[in-house]
């Protein structure tokens, strides 16, 4: 087989699986889902920029979010551009079959892909004032890890500890169990079939401008604006799938 029919037969392997496997809407109540004509998009804020002080600064939101995920987004649809067949395709389609996605563009795909859906995950999951655990997966926080501080401690740990650029998560994994683990760069869970619920940034972006080398204060600050209830919301919906 020629390289052109491998690519066309590679993405059109792509949209055979999605369809049959009716894949999670996660992001379904404020993001884009599936990209749109004119490619993905940077999702809005449901709150303003200086709105999760003094846990994370104006100044980082704004650059991260603005130029750091936007960044990811044009790199993504740079690397898409020329695969039209892939362009419909949501970035957790493009992820869970990322085996399936040409080879060209795999790295491309890992990277700004990934980022775009880490990034879009993590703003849905930070709310200015934080709430308490609720809801089933404060039941399975408890029932996984002993309790809900057993469970936040090995969060912590995970997100501390982590070495150099990447993410700490709590996913609902391929047997529907949770799980806390960290990836490197912008790896994301969709990846090996997992579906993250809660992610932590731990990119030195994140929290540089105001905490310098203290990442750890930033993981415990950070913990204050986390918003529950969606995490809730992303819980039952993996469960459900
Ligand atoms: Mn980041």
């Amino acid at each position: 087989m020629n390289r052109r029919n491998f690519l066309i037969q590679g993405s059109a392997a792509v949209a055979g699986l999605l369809l049959a496997n009716s894949p999670l809407r996660l992001y379904a109540d404020h993001h884009e889902q599936a990209a749109h004509s004119h490619g993905h998009t940077l999702p809005k804020l449901r709150y303003p920029y200086d709105a999760l002080e003094p846990s994370i600064d104006k100044r980082t939101m704004e650059i991260h979010h603005g130029k750091h995920h936007q960044g990811y987004v044009n790199k993504l649809n740079a690397a898409i551009g020329n695969h039209h067949d892939l362009e419909h395709l949501s970035i957790e389609d493009l992820l869970r079959n990322i085996d399936k996605v040409p080879a060209d563009i795999r790295q491309a795909v890992i990277n700004s892909g990934g980022g775009h859906a880490n990034h879009t995950l993590f703003w849905s999951i930070m709310i200015p004032d934080g709430r308490e655990p609720t809801g089933k997966v404060a039941e399975a926080i408890q029932s996984m890890f002993g309790s809900f501080d057993a469970g936040s401690e090995m969060f912590a740990k995970a997100a501390k500890t982590h070495f150099g650029s990447g993410w700490a998560w709590l996913v609902v994994d391929d047997k529907k169990k949770l799980q806390i683990y960290s990836t490197k760069n912008q790896d994301s869970p969709l990846m090996k079939g997992h579906t993250p619920i809660l992610g932590l940034d731990v990119w030195e972006h994140a929290y540089y401008l105001n905490y310098q080398n203290r990442r750890a204060d930033y993981v415990d600050a950070w913990g204050k604006v986390v918003n529950w209830k969606q995490v809730n919301a992303n819980y039952v919906a993996a469960m459900n799938a």
